[in-house]
């Protein structure tokens, strides 16, 4: 059952129950013409109430459908809007939480529309890489007029029902409820107050003109054209509002039918359809039932007031979470407050940031010198100097001090989380949190997961990500975890390709035209070359037998850090962060290919790009088969999320699925022929070898 048909008097109410969103998926839709029927049949009846169970009215379409023959199955969602709109007894819909999508569609193929206040309403598909595909696009302006539809249409974005009924003529809603928890009662009543009287008339027969009509239109095309570079959902949606104002409805609903069609087959949407779907799967571990019991953060304490530790602090100060930072020195301690109160304030100057709220989120941070202050907080986060003696005596104070049950977390970026669990008697209450530089505005955020950390460690620490607002992903412990140990790859061809006849410009615009943020080289003069530097030193010990481009290393040799040292891959002008082409790093390269007897060669953009993504898919798919990730779609949340992959892509998982496995297995054999690459790295991960041979993908 997924929709539920309950009789108060004269007025028949299907309520649709399809948890968690109610989603409007085959057996709803079924369930929903079903129940109209049955309403129609009885004689009794005189109107009807569509509403949702639990904590949507509707969520929309049901996105786990998609690409699959239930999505189009009939009734479709057209057939169901078709099926209210002909009913012979007025359909209300009562709307309430969220109404979204289809979820909207169908409201709009009602007679009349119920509103609580507070309610999201949206028509979401563009962030699928969509548009409203049942009539959207030619119901909403004709209810809300045209430049507020063609708005929320081409935004996705959701507005609040209250402030949609406020709009001067809207058809929208006739009624709004004076609360939520009313509207169903007031809903009954209109129902009855209405069943009698001539309805008014369908949304679809309400006229639909802008005054301005083209110039409007090549307004909203030019503003589109700015923000939707990579995505052609934004342009299609004005095309299909455009043509609710030009066409029959009838006319203007094959039209969108067609453009939705289009773009359900688009790469673009399947990539925004896959992060849709991989940012949720990311928070389920297979090992950790959804219903673990968790243990309660009210305080948190965060050792470190440098970069790292101000940002980490700042995330749980926006959730409203008590803070208490540690540091050694007052100094230190007083330079990471001014820290945080200056990022507050220019968020304040900006407007993203009300004072007030300013003033409460400060009043929750307070400072200490002493360990034994820490000592109640539920969860302690350590931003000390990366080097792992350093940790251990921060693991060992916090062994002696902090209660039992405290959640004993590292921000590490590389360090081993076992040995680091190792200092101290609690194993499973140790896990690593890598936060990703600024942490207070970048999205990711590895877990990394000791041999001992518990599941209730684990379950906790994902649903506090989520409270922060940061995507979580588990990873195993390896040197790098997932997105480091991927980029050093990256960062390796980067390297080889110097060597063999690119300069850094060529590889970085290849890399950017791809859409990668910034490519590897301006990416370095950002984060600072002596980062890498540093792990290389290490690897150089560790992995003699590992082959690298010594061009980096000639480069930081010479101080050339990157911006901040004004001079790195490129040279800046004092102030300055555009990168300009440095002729001493073009000769240091061309002197260094010659000492190695190497004849540049001209190497393709296509190729750049090949080696350098398909040097992530194939470390990532060592990463996957050695169980350091536990799902591909979560290797593509930590490159889209923390390392700048294009999002139109869905990450270097997806893109290789859409590439063919066989085709990039291809690719490496031919770079592994490259005497002047490493033949080693390019022999396939075993797992990519199999799938790409059996003809599968990774997701
Ligand atoms: N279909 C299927 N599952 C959905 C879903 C949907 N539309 N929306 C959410 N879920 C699942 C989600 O995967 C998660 O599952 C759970 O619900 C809670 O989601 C023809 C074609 C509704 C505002 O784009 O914006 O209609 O992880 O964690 O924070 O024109 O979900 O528990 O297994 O996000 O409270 C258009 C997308 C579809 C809305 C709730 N609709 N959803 O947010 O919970 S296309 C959307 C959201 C369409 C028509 C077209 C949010 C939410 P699990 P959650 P939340």
């Amino acid at each position: 059952m997924t929709t539920h048909y309950e009789v108060h008097g004269t007025v028949a109410r299907i309520t649709l129950s399809n948890p968690p969103v109610n989603g409007l998926g085959h057996a709803t839709r079924l369930s929903i013409t079903d129940n109209l029927q049955k309403a129609n049949a009885d004689a009794a009846i005189k109107s009807i109430v569509i509403t949702g169970a639990g904590k949507a009215f509707s969520g929309g379409a049901d996105i786990k459908e998609f690409g699959s023959p239930k999505a189009m199955q009939e009734p479709n969602l057209l057939s169901v809007i078709s099926a209210v709109e002909n009913s012979s007894k007025p359909v209300v819909a009562a709307i309430h939480s969220v109404c979204m999508g289809g979820g909207l569609e169908l409201a709009l193929g009602c007679h009349y529309r119920i509103a609580a206040p507070g309610c999201s309403v949206a028509l979401p598909e563009v962030k699928l890489g969509l548009l409203p595909g049942a009539g959207g696009t030619q119901r909403l302006p004709r209810a809300l007029g045209v430049e507020p539809a063609l708005n929320m249409i081409v935004s996705g974005e959701p507005v609040k029902s209250e402030l949609l009924a406020q709009i001067p003529g809207q058809k929208l809603f006739d009624k709004m409820a004076s609360s939520a928890e009313s509207l169903q009662e007031e809903a009954l009543v209109f129902a009855q107050s209405i069943a009698d009287t001539r309805p008014l008339p369908l949304v679809r027969s309400l006229p639909c003109k802008h005054p301005k009509g083209d110039a409007y239109f090549q307004f909203a095309r030019n503003m589109v054209k700015g923000m939707a570079k990579n995505f052609p959902a934004p342009l299609k949606c004005v095309d299909a509002v455009e043509a609710a104002t030009k066409r029959k409805f009838e006319d203007g609903m094959l039209f969108e039918r067609e453009l939705f069609i289009n773009l359900m087959w688009t790469p673009e949407s399947r990539a925004l359809r896959h992060i849709f779907m991989a940012e949720r799967a990311a928070s389920k571990i297979p090992d950790v039932p959804a219903d673990t019991p968790q243990r309660e953060i009210k305080s948190i304490a965060v050792i470190g007031a440098g970069t790292m530790g101000g940002g980490i602090a700042m995330n749980f100060l926006n959730a409203g979470i008590p803070v208490r930072m540690l540091e050694m020195k007052q100094e230190a301690l007083d330079r990471g407050l001014a820290t945080i109160r200056k990022n507050y304030e220019a968020q304040v100057k900006k407007g993203k940031l009300k004072q007030d709220k300013y003033e409460q989120r400060m009043g929750l941070l307070s400072t200490t010198l002493s360990y034994d202050d820490l000592k109640d907080a539920d969860l302690v986060i350590e931003a000390v100097f990366e080097e792992m003696g350093v940790k251990e005596k921060v693991f060992k104070e916090l062994d002696r001090v902090m209660k039992p049950g405290a959640i004993l977390a590292s921000n590490t970026s590389t360090l081993d989380v076992n040995q680091i669990a190792g200092f101290t008697q609690r194993p499973q209450d140790v896990v690593g949190m890598h936060f990703f530089s600024p942490a207070n505005i970048m999205k990711l955020l590895e877990v990394v997961r000791g041999e001992k950390t518990g599941k209730d460690v684990l379950a906790t620490v994902m649903a506090l990500a989520k409270k922060i607002r940061k995507t979580a992903v588990v990873s195993g412990v390896c040197d790098g975890f997932i997105g480091n140990r991927m980029i050093e790859q990256y960062g390796r061809q980067g390297g080889f390709l110097l060597d063999e006849g690119c300069t850094p410009e060529q590889v970085d615009k290849a890399a950017e035209k791809f859409g990668f943020a910034m490519g590897p080289f301006r990416m370095g003069d950002l984060a600072g070359n002596d980062i890498g530097w540093a792990i290389r030193k290490r690897r150089y010990q560790e992995k003699p037998d590992m082959k690298y481009s010594k061009t980096a290393d000639l480069l930081c040799e010479k101080g050339r850090f990157g911006q901040k040292t004004g001079a790195g891959w490129y040279d800046y002008l004092p102030g300055k962060r555009d990168a300009i082409p440095s002729a001493e790093v073009v000769q240091m390269i061309e002197a260094h290919r010659a000492s190695l007897g190497i004849t540049p060669r001209k190497i393709s953009d296509e190729e750049i790009v090949q080696r350098l993504v398909f040097a992530l898919v194939n470390e990532a798919a060592h990463i996957l088969e050695e169980g350091i990730a536990n799902k591909a779609s979560d290797i593509d949340m930590v490159y889209l999320m923390g390392y700048g992959f294009p999002i139109f892509r869905g990450g270097p998982m997806l893109y290789a699925d859409q590439l063919g496995l066989f085709n990039v297995v291809q690719a490496m054999h031919r770079f592994a022929q490259n005497p002047l690459d490493d033949a080693k790295f390019w022999q396939p991960a075993p797992l990519l070898a199999r799938l790409a041979a059996e003809g599968k993908t990774f997701n």
